[in-house]
């Protein structure tokens, strides 16, 4: 899977005085390379959640770009988006199975090792984990897993991993080296979104590329 995964917050529609839409927020970021989205939108009503979601869909489809709904199963089914991001709280990983098929793309929130092994075993494609660092974007969020928490998991976990919260791009060398599969970052890609998602890919590219070896964190 792609290992930058941009994941939409209103933090990214406020570049300066004047407020992007969401769409304009995902076609930076599919200019600058990114090939994987999440619609997260925990403010507007369902109603007009569907209608983002419809048109992140026909744009995410022109660009060949996978488009991941956050939380609401029945909405990734409604807009024929390629998955779901559940929560702890959300359906049931074989329930959202159920409805969206075998070859939907299904993510579930983790942040513990014990959450990590019961979402592999319930089929889930792939974890998303955190928050590593503290961060103010998520409202309910939980205490910081710490950077070494990330090997505990890969030690027992194959499906990929996607380190999440108050990622900045100093990280990332270190991220990958303990074993992330990828990252999710909100507030350090706001600004000038396409040159910030390009910078992040070549940079992850170039680590991957010429992973460091460092002692264990
Ligand atoms: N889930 C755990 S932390 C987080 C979410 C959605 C927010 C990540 O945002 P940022 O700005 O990269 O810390
Ligand atoms: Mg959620």
């Amino acid at each position: 899977m792609f290992p930058l995964y941009f994941v939409t917050d209103p933090v990214l529609e406020r570049p300066g005085s004047l407020p992007l839409s969401i769409f304009n927020v995902v076609e930076q970021a599919i200019a600058g390379g990114a090939q994987l989205i999440q619609y997260r939108d925990k403010v507007n009503s369902r109603n007009r959640l569907y209608e983002n979601a419809k048109e992140l869909r026909e744009i995410t489809l022109r660009h060949g770009v996978t488009l991941i709904i956050n939380d609401q199963t029945d909405l990734a089914l409604a807009v024929l988006a390629d998955g779901v991001h559940l929560g702890q709280d959300d359906l049931p990983i074989f329930a959202a199975r159920k409805l969206l098929g075998k070859s939907a793309i299904i993510g579930i929130s983790t942040h513990s090792v014990e959450e990590a092994i019961r979402a592999e075993s319930d089929g889930a494609d792939y974890i998303g984990f955190g928050p590593i660092f503290r961060t103010v974007t998520k409202v309910d969020v939980k205490m910081p897993v710490g950077m070494h928490a990330i090997a505990d998991v890969k030690k027992q976990v194959q499906i990929p991993l996607y380190a999440i919260g108050g990622i900045k791009k100093s990280h990332l060398p270190d991220l990958f080296s303990a074993g992330a599969d990828g990252v999710v970052a909100i507030s350090a890609l706001a600004g000038d979104i396409t040159a910030n998602v390009a910078d992040w890919i070549e940079t992850i590219q170039s680590i991957k590329k010429h992973p460091v070896l460092r002692t264990p964190l």
